[in-house]
Parts: C-alpha cells; sequence; structure tokens
C-alpha cells in the first residue's frame, strides 16, 4: 500500500507504521489521520503480519500533535469531522486483533500523546517528551486525551497535564504510568523490535482475546468486565493453539502454535 505521510513496512512478523513528515514533526493533517486509519486496518487484514510497532521519522519527534496549519480559519462544525476520524483511527487500534507498540523516538504531544495512548504498550526513548499543550492553543485534547490519560495515570495527574499543558519528560511519563519501559535513544527502535517479536510469538488467538479483554473489559463494572473475561477465556477453547499449548506443557516440548 502506498502512503504520502507514512512509511509502512513489513518486515514478517512485525509490521512498522512511521509517520513520516519530518519537517513539521510529523505533525497529523487531515489526509494523515486517513492514512492511519488505512494503514492499521491494512495491517490487521495482512497475516504475516502479528504485531505492529508505530513511531515517528526523524530524530526530533514521534508526533507533534495535530498539524496547527490547518486550524485557521475553521469553525467548530468544521472540526466535528476531523476530531471523529481520529477517535475512528484510535478505536481501529484498540479494537483490532494484533498488539500495537508504540516506539515513541522524540515529541508526542497532543495528538501524538494521544496516538501513543490508543497504542497498546509504549517503550520511549530517555529524550522523548510527552505532553497535551492544547490549552496553550486555546484548545483542548481531541484525540482522546481528556479520557484515555485519566485512564492510564488516574484523574489527578491527568487534570495536572490537561490544564497546565507542561511537557514533561520520558523518565517522569515512565513514573506515572504513561510509558512502559525507557531506553537510551539508539536502544528504542532494537529494544521495541525485540518485544515485538516476542509478541508476535506467542499464540495470535490467545493474544486477541486477551486485547479483547483488557480493553473492552476496563470501562465496564467489575461484574460485566469479568463476564467479559470468561467469554474470552471459554473462546481461547474453540482454536486449536489451546490444544498445541497444553499438549506441549503435558508432553514437556516447545510449543507450535497455528499462526493464523
Ligand atoms: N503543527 C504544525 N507544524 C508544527 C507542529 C504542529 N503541531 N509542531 C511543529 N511544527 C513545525 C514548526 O512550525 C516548525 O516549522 P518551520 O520549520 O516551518 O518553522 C517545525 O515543525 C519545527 O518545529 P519548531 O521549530 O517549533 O521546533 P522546536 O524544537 O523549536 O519546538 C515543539 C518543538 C516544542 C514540538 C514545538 O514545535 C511545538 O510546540 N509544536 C506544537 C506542539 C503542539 O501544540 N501540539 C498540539 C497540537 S493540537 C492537537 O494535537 C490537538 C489534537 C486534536 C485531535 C486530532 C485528531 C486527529
Amino acid at each position: 500500500m502506498e502512503f504520502n505521510n507514512l512509511v509502512v513496512e513489513i518486515s514478517k512478523p512485525i509490521g512498522i507504521v512511521t509517520v513520516n513528515r519530518p519537517k513539521v514533526l510529523n505533525a497529523l493533517n487531515l489526509e494523515t489521520v486517513g492514512e492511519l486509519g488505512a494503514a492499521f486496518s491494512w495491517l490487521e487484514s495482512t497475516s504475516d503480519v502479528r504485531a505492529i510497532i508505530l513511531t515517528g521519522s526523524g530524530e526530533k519527534a514521534f508526533v507533534a500533535g495535530a498539524d496547527i496549519t490547518e486550524f485557521r480559519g475553521k469553525t467548530a462544525p468544521d472540526m466535528l469531522p476531523f476530531a471523529r476520524k481520529g477517535h475512528d483511527v484510535a478505536r481501529i487500534m484498540e479494537s483490532m486483533g494484533k498488539p500495537i507498540i508504540a516506539a515513541v523516538n522524540g515529541y508526542a504531544l497532543g495528538g501524538g500523546c494521544e496516538m501513543a495512548m490508543a497504542c497498546d504498550i509504549r517503550f520511549a526513548a530517555e529524550t522523548a517528551r510527552f505532553g497535551q499543550p492544547e490549552i496553550m492553543l486555546g484548545l483542548i485534547p481531541g484525540m482522546g486525551g481528556t479520557q484515555r490519560l485519566a485512564r492510564l495515570v488516574g484523574l489527578g495527574i491527568a487534570r495536572e497535564l490537561v490544564y497546565g499543558g507542561e511537557q514533561i519528560t520520558a523518565q517522569r511519563a515512565f513514573e506515572i504510568g504513561l510509558v512502559n519501559r525507557v531506553f537510551p535513544v539508539e536502544q528504542l527502535m532494537d529494544e521495541t523490535r525485540k518485544f515485538a517479536l516476542k509478541l508476535a510469538s506467542m499464540p495470535s488467538h490467545a493474544l486477541k482475546m486477551a486485547k479483547q479483554a483488557t480493553n473492552y473489559g476496563y470501562d465496564q463494572s467489575l461484574d460485566n468486565g469479568l463476564m467479559l473475561e470468561t467469554q474470552c477465556f471459554a473462546q481461547c477453547w474453540s482454536h486449536p493453539d489451546l490444544e498445541e499449548g497444553v499438549a506441549a506443557f503435558l508432553e514437556k516440548r516447545k510449543a507450535d502454535f497455528h499462526t493464523g
């Protein structure tokens, strides 16, 4: 698939999506948002791909937010479809069966921080910076930042970041639970690839069930979440991977999982 603003590579079994607008620190214009949706949908349907990495091109930025040049002269009705499109992309990322890891190589601000939060797992370079600076533009986050940030780091810290607009370091992002691991910048992609390969080697149906149970269960009451978990747990029996995993354990050998 060809894109104007992304580089999408497949290095089996990993798909790598790189936002590629380095002159504007990979800011997301409307076209890029649409391309991201198309890229993730395509990778979901590509059977050779079992885990996905999202990163930004160049040395400075993951994604520095929405493209502010597209804001001028717009009205509220103009911007509603833009925000909806951003939400749709994040929901595609969260509802797809394959895990997505953000390799945050620099600024992850505004929509960039929100894109990273829509990923399953976030790894960051020590030099990365996170933040929701929209308030400084007279704006608020519009791609899930007011919701996903609180779910990840708690309401108090989310308010501090959304109201105050300050950037935080990768180390601080790690301390508050916004990122999973921090690496020296030169190790970031290797470490992310290593982890993506580990996930790609897992039985894909069980991984999909784990993603569904954690993502959809999180917003439910405990009882509803547990009901969802029960369904996902039982569904594991509908796939040959479980029989193979159990047999391999009992026969003291390495499991040979089905890869579909
Ligand atoms: N939009 C457009 N251009 C940008 C953006 C952006 N978000 N960020 C940087 N650029 C451009 C700069 O204008 C500059 O262009 P030029 O070379 O032509 O002057 C170039 O990128 C390099 O940037 P700087 O010279 O500013 O680089 P610095 O190292 O001095 O600063 C910063 C880096 C701190 C990242 C700074 O560029 C900055 O503050 N950028 C804006 C960050 C921001 O406010 N982001 C939030 C945007 S609003 C948002 O994301 C709302 C999300 C809405 C949902 C979206 C749904 C899809």
